[in-house]
Formats: structure tokens, C-alpha cells, sequence
């Protein structure tokens, strides 16, 4: 094995979060590592086309010539012929640099063998049930995975002897605010978690804070404010409003129905924050960084700037339960509203200060609110035009 100097091996648990289509349709859960360069991370889903996080990364590290392992969980409807393409596409894999291998952050000893085997120089913590609605009705399962699967995995490393040579990213997240305390939030804001999922990723984070200072170990929390793409899991509500837009936009749909339209986001494209994680992980102490792009935007916003792209101007009529949004030229109805969105408590506004992250490391995200629903709604558009049953 190389010297911990030349080595780069990444591990990466979800892998298969906002993975990229040309690199196959997983969703990588990550854990990095690097062996003369290389990175470990973790895969499931394989099935699904939406990775969001995990793919990013995947890339960015095998841009940089690290080799990347990706941790991927069993699925039933496992998808082998995308494997295999995964597997054998030697563009996808940058010449052989890019490995999956089956764990699970429920799964101790899995990941206690992959470290083990990989001996990654840096591990990124992507996994989680990251749907926030969904942790109400899956809450003791987002909490083994959230919270004590980061725990799993930071005492993986420790048994394997490696806590003074790997540096460790968790994908910590705007959530942990919550019932908002002052605005715009940084780093030295105090926490006031909403839902089972903000709970669990503020165990995560103070676990992480804790072996840092307990083990000194190098490990960070990226606090990530919204982030996005055309690989955004279907379900939140960015993506949600781009695939129903397009489908209306080719006359495929009517109407889509949404929660709350008064939510307030803080939103990004995942491209740039995922360059962020890797920042943090090259700089000389380890610390946490609240990575935001500075602007705020509501739902209903979002959904006016993606009928915008495709020339319909939606006005809103009603209230409460019964607003709807209707194009301006028709009357035809768009847009309505169905309290099975609605959170039994929810996060009404987010706004981040990346100031300490753009000071320290000169980050700064690249595409603004605009582009990142024309990236989306373009590549919707053309999802829906190949397979409109898709
Ligand atoms: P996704 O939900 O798209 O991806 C989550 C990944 O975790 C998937 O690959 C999923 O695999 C994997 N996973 C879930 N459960 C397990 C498990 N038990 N064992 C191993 N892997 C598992 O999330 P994103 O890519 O959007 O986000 C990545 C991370 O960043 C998440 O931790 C999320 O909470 C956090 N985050 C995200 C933000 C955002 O705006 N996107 C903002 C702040 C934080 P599978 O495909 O099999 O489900
Ligand atoms: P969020 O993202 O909860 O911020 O968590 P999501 O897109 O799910 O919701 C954003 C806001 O939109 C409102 N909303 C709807 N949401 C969904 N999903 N579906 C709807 O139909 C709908 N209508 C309105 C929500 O109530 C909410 O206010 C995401 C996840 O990626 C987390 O893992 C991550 O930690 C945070 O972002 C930062």
C-alpha cells in the first residue's frame, strides 16, 4: 500500500444520491478512500435515476484521480444490467477507479470489512433516509440510519485503527435549524430541529463534533442549505414541480398538487455544494462549514419561475386549502393544494451564510436560482419527451 501521502481512496455512503445518468443510474452512498488515489463509497438503489450528492462527488473525486469505492445496499428490484454497465463502462469508471460494494449503515460489520479492506484516506457520509415528510411515519428507522449509522461508521474507522488517518465529511444539513432563531443562519446558530429526520442528523452532527474532539480525529460537518439538480430524488418538492411542469408543458398532465406553497428555501445546485465537501476535507484543521447560496426563495416562487420556462404565467386564486393556481391566458387550473403535504410541524423559512466557507476556502456557488430551474426544467423536458412514462 502507498503512503498515507499518496494515497487517494475515497469512500462515499450514498453513492447513489444525485448520481449522474452517464455514470448509471444508481444512487451512491459513499464513503471515500484513496489508494495512490482512491475513495470508497456506498450504492443503492441501483434501479432509481436519480442520485443526487453521491454521483456529483463520485465524479468530481475520479476528476481528480482518486480512486472512488461506493457503498451500495441490496435492493430486490436490483437493476443488474445498469450494475453491469456501471461496472464495465470504462468511461464511467475512469479507467477502473470507481468500485461498488454491498453494505448498509444498519449494518455494523459491513462496514467495519469494507474500511478495513479499502483503508480509505477520506470517507464521505452521504447515507441517510433523507425525506423529511417520510420521517414522520419512518422515524425510528431514520434515526438507526441518520443518527446511530454515523456513529456506526465513525467506530468503524476506530476499530479498524484508521481515526488519525482518515479525514471524515457528514452531510449535516440546514434542517438542524429548524424553528429558526435568527436570520440568516451561520455556523454559531443554535439549533431547534422539527422533525424526526432534524433529529437524528443533529445527533449525527454532535457525534461527529464529539469524536473530533474526543479521538481528534478530522472530522467536519458540512451544514448544506437545499441543493438540487435534474438527479434530485422526485419526491422533494424542487423536482416534483420540474417533472409535472414538463408533463404539462407536452400535454402529458393537467395539474400537479402541492403542500405548502409559503415554505421558504435557501437553494443551490448540488454541483457546486458537493466541491464544497471535498474543500473542507483538504484544509489543515477540521471544522464545520454552513454551505449556502446567500438567496431565498418560496415554493410558490419555484413554481412560478418553472411555468415561467415554459411560457405560462400562473396566477393564484383562493386560500388556504382551496388556492389554486391557474394559467393567466386559459383558466385552466395548475396548480392545487392537498393537505397530504402538509408536515405535522414544518420549517418555515432557511437562509444560509456561507461567509466562514467562502472566506476560508474561497467557495462560492456558480449557478443562481434561474439557471438552476432552467437546468432542471430542460432536462425534464427531455426526460419526458424520451419516455413520458417515465
Ligand atoms: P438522497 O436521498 O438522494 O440519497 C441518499 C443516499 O443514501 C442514497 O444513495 C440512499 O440509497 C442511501 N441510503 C439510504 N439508506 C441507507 C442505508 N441504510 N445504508 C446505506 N445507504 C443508504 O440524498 P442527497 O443525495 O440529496 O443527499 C445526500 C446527503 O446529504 C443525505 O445524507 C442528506 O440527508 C444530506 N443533505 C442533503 C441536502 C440536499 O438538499 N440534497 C441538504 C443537506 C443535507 P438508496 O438509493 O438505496 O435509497
Ligand atoms: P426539505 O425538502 O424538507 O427542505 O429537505 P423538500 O423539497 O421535501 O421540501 C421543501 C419545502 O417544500 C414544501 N412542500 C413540499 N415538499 C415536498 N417534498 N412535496 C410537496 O408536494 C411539497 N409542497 C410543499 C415542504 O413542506 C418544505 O417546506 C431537503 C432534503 O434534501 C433534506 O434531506 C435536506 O437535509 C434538506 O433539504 C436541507
Amino acid at each position: 500500500m502507498a503512503s498515507g501521502e499518496d494515497r487517494k481512496v475515497a469512500l462515499l455512503t450514498g453513492i447513489t444520491g444525485q448520481i449522474n445518468y452517464k455514470f448509471v443510474p444508481i444512487r451512491l452512498f459513499v464513503f471515500m478512500c484513496h489508494v495512490g488515489k482512491s475513495a470508497l463509497y456506498s450504492v443503492d438503489n441501483p434501479r432509481n435515476l436519480n442520485f443526487q450528492d453521491g454521483s456529483y462527488l463520485a465524479e468530481l473525486l475520479l476528476g481528480k484521480g482518486y480512486e472512488v469505492h461506493g457503498i451500495i445496499r441490496r435492493s430486490s428490484s436490483f437493476n443488474t444490467s445498469r450494475i453491469d454497465h456501471l461496472h464495465t463502462d470504462l468511461y464511467a469508471h475512469k479507467g477502473g477507479k470507481m468500485h461498488l460494494h454491498y453494505g448498509d449503515m444498519t449494518d455494523s460489520s459491513s462496514l467495519v470489512k469494507l474500511i478495513n479492506k479499502i483503508k480509505p484516506v477520506e470517507i464521505y457520509n452521504l447515507a441517510a433516509q433523507s425525506h423529511v415528510k417520510v420521517s414522520f411515519d419512518l422515524s425510528e428507522y431514520t434515526a438507526e440510519v441518520d443518527a446511530v449509522g454515523t456513529l456506526r461508521l465513525l467506530d468503524a474507522i476506530r476499530t479498524c485503527g484508521l481515526e488519525k488517518e482518515v479525514k471524515f465529511y457528514q452531510a449535516s444539513t440546514s434542517e438542524l435549524y429548524g424553528k429558526v432563531a435568527e436570520i440568516p443562519q451561520n455556523e454559531k446558530t443554535p439549533f431547534y430541529p422539527r422533525s424526526p429526520y432534524a433529529c437524528a442528523k443533529l445527533y449525527a452532527y454532535w457525534i461527529v463534533v464529539n469524536y473530533r474532539e474526543a479521538y481528534s480525529m478530522f472530522a467536519c460537518n458540512g451544514i448544506l442549505f437545499n441543493h438540487e439538480s435534474p438527479r434530485r430524488g422526485e419526491t422533494f418538492v424542487t423536482r416534483k414541480i420540474t417533472r409535472e411542469v414538463a408533463k404539462i408543458h407536452l400535454g402529458l398532465s393537467q395539474f400537479l398538487e402541492l403542500g405548502n406553497l409559503d415554505s421558504k428555501r435557501d437553494w443551490g445546485h448540488a454541483k457546486d455544494y458537493v466541491e464544497a465537501m471535498w474543500l473542507m476535507l483538504q484544509q489543515a484543521t477540521p471544522e464545520d462549514y454552513v454551505i449556502a447560496s446567500g438567496e431565498m426563495h418560496s415554493v410558490r416562487e419555484f413554481v412560478l419561475a418553472a411555468f415561467q420556462h415554459v411560457g405560462k404565467e400562473i396566477v393564484w386564486e383562493g386560500s388556504g386549502l382551496d388556492e389554486v393556481g391557474k394559467e393567466k391566458e386559459t383558466g385552466i387550473v395548475r396548480v392545487k393544494v392537498n393537505p397530504r403535504y402538509f408536515r405535522p410541524t414544518e420549517v418555515d423559512l432557511l437562509l444560509g451564510d456561507s461567509s466562514k466557507a467562502r472566506k476560508k476556502f474561497n467557495w462560492a456557488p456558480k449557478v443562481p436560482f434561474k439557471e438552476l430551474v432552467k437546468d432542471m426544467m430542460d432536462s425534464d423536458i427531455a426526460l419526458m419527451k424520451k419516455n413520458p412514462l417515465a
